[in-house]
């Protein structure tokens, strides 16, 4: 290994691909599937196997790993003026029920290529570096997503998550005690200099332009909605149709104008019903009550306030024909997120410096980062998947790329440090 080299220009420093992408396999187990995908729900057994994994490959790179009261995993490397903020890299490792080996994955294990290579060459940096893995980032158990970046950032309090109950009704505070990793630190204690989050697109464009690096600008406004109707359970063959409150058929009506929302708003705007349960989901019963969750989307955020306008007319509107009781609640509202412009320039250097062809891009998915850009200088490095497709078992890329992705994390975070 080289000798200790000082912080003074960036250098030619790289990643060992090689060893990132054998994590990225090893940690595929904890939660892998039949189909090659991830089953790692936050707060599960599973998800309680990659943390203490995580942990000790960061204590092998030279960190001290602590978890604050919320389970979100701090891996620190000191500075040589180690009283300064650290400048933060992080993302997720809990998962979908179907996801694959990289949405969040990569931006951890990136992070810790990046610690790795700091200790092997014995890289000195001004800032503490930290790595950060953000407890139930995907909002799939416990809406909504992000959750704990976002009382971090001081969007929801500790008591909100804690509270929080999945569809089974177990509560997040329980489920968290139950992998112990409660930690006594209050979640948001300590500042940050910077963040940056390396992810996968999820998403066509990159792959489609043939760039290796996303540059990222920002990340879409998002909201989430729950519905409840409620009608009469009745029997199949002797109820008349003109009897009916079939809570199903005017529930399909509402799912089917989510789409036709989206559509009319685009060409940007998404709308997605996820979630839906059936009562009492019998084959000869005539559903009584129905539960579902709506997702709407675009880049500017009044065309999110006019598809939930649309689709509220129309859902008041369809339950009254049909004489069911209606009820329906936002459940979060992320606004459109503009990144800092030093970090993003970081991004775009760190990219041009190393030679990947890279474009601006804002980002579909939500991030953590979407919630840390609101307490510190904040951007994020897109990669390319496979078709573009995540939330799905088939999701994949490239070692080459993913190596790349890590390389700009790398040098991104130490031209911020040399700031
Ligand atoms: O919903 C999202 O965009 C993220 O994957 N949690
Ligand atoms: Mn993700
Ligand atoms: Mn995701
Ligand atoms: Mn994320």
């Amino acid at each position: 290994m080289s000798t200790q080299q000082s912080s003074g220009a960036v250098g030619n420093i790289i990643v060992d691909g090689q060893k990132l992408w054998d994590d990225i396999l090893e940690t595929a187990k904890f939660g892998g599937t039949a189909k090659g995908g991830i089953k790692r729900l936050t707060l599960t057994q599973e998800d309680r196997q990659v943390r203490d994994w995580f942990t000790k490959a960061c204590e092998a790179v030279g960190c001290s790993v602590s978890y604050d009261s919320l389970g979100n995993q701090f891996a620190r490397r000191p500075g040589t003026d180690d009283a300064l903020a650290p400048i933060t890299m992080g993302s997720h490792l809990d998962t979908q029920p179907t996801g694959g080996k990289f949405d969040g994955i990569i931006g951890v294990l990136g992070g810790l290529a990046v610690l790795r290579t700091l200790h092997e060459t014995k890289r000195e940096t001004r800032h503490p570096i930290e790595l950060i893995n953000w407890t139930n980032e995907e909002g799939s158990r416990f809406a909504p997503a992000m959750l704990c970046s976002g009382v971090f950032a001081g969007v929801f309090t500790e008591q909100e998550a804690l509270d929080k109950k999945d569809r089974e009704g177990i509560r997040f505070e329980d489920a968290l005690n139950g992998i112990g990793y409660r930690g006594v630190a209050p979640c948001g204690d300590h500042p940050v200099a910077a963040y940056f989050e390396l992810h996968i697109e999820q998403g066509p464009i990159l792959e489609a332009e043939h760039q290796t690096i996303g540059i990222v600008t920002g990340v879409q406004g998002m909201r989430w909605y729950e519905v409840t109707l409620r009608g009469q359970d009745a029997h199949a063959g002797s109820t008349p149709m003109r009897m009916r409150a079939d809570a199903l058929v005017t529930a399909a009506r509402m799912i089917d104008a989510v789409q036709k929302i989206a559509l009319e708003n685009g060409p940007d705007a998404v709308g997605t019903v996820g979630l839906i349960e059936n009562t009492p989901n019998s084959r000869n019963v005539v559903p009584g009550e129905v539960f579902f969750t709506v997702d709407f989307r675009d880049p500017d955020d009044g065309v999110v306030q006019k598809m939930e306008e649309t689709f509220y007319r129309i859902a008041n509107d369809l339950a009254e024909k049909a004489g069911l009781t209606l009820e329906l609640a936002r459940v979060w509202d992320s606004p459109a997120v503009h990144f800092d412009v030093e970090c993003i320039a970081s991004v775009r250097r760190s990219a041009e410096t190393l030679g990947y062809p890279a474009r601006a891009i804002v980002s579909g998915a939500g991030h953590d980062a979407a919630y840390m850009a609101r307490i510190t200088p904040t951007s994020m490095i897109f990669v390319p998947c496979a078709g573009g497709l995540s939330h799905n078992e088939a999701e994949s890329a490239e070692s080459d790329d993913v190596t790349a992705g890590a390389n700009v994390l790398l040098r991104a975070v130490l031209e911020t440090d040399m700031r």
